[in-house]
């Protein structure tokens, strides 16, 4: 092979490579039918791949474009995504903590909500004090990785890119140029965007049989009550440093949902209103049962009966996700923006993988969703939602002055937690109030508080004081 043969035959193989790692409209079979077979050598043909534009012809110029400069002239919303790579101490269960590595101070880090089409604009600070690099890739952008690449301590570093596909994407950190990747997203560094399909979400339709038997559909608006749960585990020695060994074994500590195992489940707030007591638990396990956990105490979620629910669910870590709803079916799984399944029972995600469930809670009652991987339902994966008053609390809050008139959720009440509650979209309903929940720093949940998201561990002990007329 001569020189100039041997040059233009790497740069086809290196456009062959590019299509596959990036995706394109040219195929690997038709650029490699022209290019590889090495008897049939046409130089004249891989001259013309090579003026065509080679990699850049595979890496269509929407997606490769970084420069933010010229992205924000396009006429595209622009979205500003501002991380800041922080290693802080977290608790886990049992009144322990480890040392967890963050965007923002909180586990999972910020959710970024746009919209199809718009451009975000992300931005990486590594302050000068911490103990190590950090990059970010997001999993909703199509471009090459050199941009996710670590940022040292003291640091910045920003990309652009358009968010061209809709639907829940991961974001994680890369690590220090990818070494101890697995450390820092076990450790806590991952999120999700969301991105919103341009034309909207759709209607969901759930098929029932009537009274006599007939079949009949029932078609609920795009709008929804809108959750977010991110699962992941923690894999930890005994004083709280990230475990490598363990790892490689899939031996996990914790199966953790939004960051904490059973987060979201009753607490000593819940006791009370359904047992007139704070001291006599409901649910068999409540870890973060107390007031003095603050942002950590556990929480359910609430919603109404015949209400569109949309969950965006992404699987962060190294073992399955088989997600199911204890009581309830999964009314439409989409994921990207396709229907995958319509009336299933549990849906499985693989490390990186996401969905958006679509479901109406028919009935009054607790429902809870589970990994239903049985040693991860047992290590925290085990969230509790409650739908409608299947407690009969109504006429007992609207006697004590605590509510006003009838509630379709105890949402009215309590708030639904602000680390399960997204930003909203074009087809979200409010949630009625918000309280304080999540695996944040202090400093997270007082600016939380600040911008008046209920902390119930000051409210509790008023409610119950009205409870008790004390
Ligand atoms: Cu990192």
């Amino acid at each position: 092979m001569n020189k100039k043969v041997s040059m233009l035959f790497t740069i086809a193989a290196v456009a062959v490579m590019g299509a596959t790692l990036f995706g394109s409209t040219y195929t690997n079979t038709q650029i490699s039918g022209q290019g590889l077979d090495v008897n049939k050598l046409d130089v004249d043909v891989l001259e013309q791949i090579h003026q065509m534009g080679g990699l850049q012809l595979v890496m269509p110029q929407a997606f490769a474009e970084t420069d933010c400069g010229a992205l924000a002239d396009t006429g595209r919303t622009v979205v500003e995504f501002n991380l800041t790579g922080e290693s802080v101490e977290l608790p886990i269960m049992g009144g322990k903590t480890y040392n967890a590595m963050t965007f923002n101070g909180q586990v999972p880090g910020p959710t970024l909500r746009v919209t199809q089409g718009d451009v975000v604009q992300m931005t990486l600070v590594i302050p000068a004090d911490e103990v190590t690099g950090h990059g970010n890739d997001m999993h909703a952008s199509q471009m090459s990785a050199g941009n996710f690449d670590s940022v040292n301590p003291g640091e910045t570093s920003q990309y652009c890119y358009i968010a061209e596909s809709a639907g829940v994407f991961k974001y994680h950190c890369s690590g220090v140029h990818l070494a101890g990747m697995d450390q820092h997203v076990l450790s806590g560094m991952y999120g999700i965007a969301i991105v919103d399909p341009a034309n909207g979400y759709k209607k969901l339709m759930v098929e029932k049989t009537s009274g006599s038997g007939e079949l009949d559909r029932l078609f609920y608006d795009a709008d929804a009550l809108e959750f977010q749960l991110q699962y992941n585990q923690l894999y930890l020695t005994a004083d709280g440093n990230y475990d490598a060994g363990a790892m490689f074994q899939h031996h996990n500590t914790a199966t953790v949902v939004n960051g904490m195992q059973f987060g979201y489940v009753p607490n000593m707030a819940h006791n009370l209103l359904v047992n007139g007591d704070t001291n006599k638990n409901i649910f068999v396990a409540q870890p973060w049962n107390g007031l003095e956990h603050k942002q950590y105490q556990s929480q359910l979620l609430f919603v109404e009966n015949d209400q569109h629910v949309r969950l965006f669910i992404e699987n962060h870590g190294n073992e399955p996700l088989f997600f199911h709803i204890v009581g309830e079916i999964l009314d439409r799984v989409v994921q990207g923006n396709r229907v995958q399944s319509a009336a299933t029972e549990t849906w499985l995600l693989g490390g990186s993988q996401n969905m958006i469930v679509d479901l109406v809670f028919d009935e009054p009652g607790v429902y809870a969703a589970v990994n239903h991987d049985y040693a991860a339902i047992y290590t925290g994966a085990a969230t509790i939602f409650v739908a409608g008053d299947p407690f009969g609390l109504n006429p007992v809050l609207v006697d004590a002055g605590i509510l006003p008139a009838p509630v379709p959720s105890y949402a009215y009440a309590l708030g639904n937690p602000s680390d399960a509650v997204p930003p909203t979209g074009v087809n979200s309903i409010a949630h009625p109030a918000l309280n304080i929940h999540g695996l944040y720093t202090d400093e997270v949940a007082s600016e939380l508080q600040d911008n008046g998201v209920i902390p119930l561990w000051e409210v509790i002990p008023v409610v119950a004081g009205i409870l008790t007329g004390q």
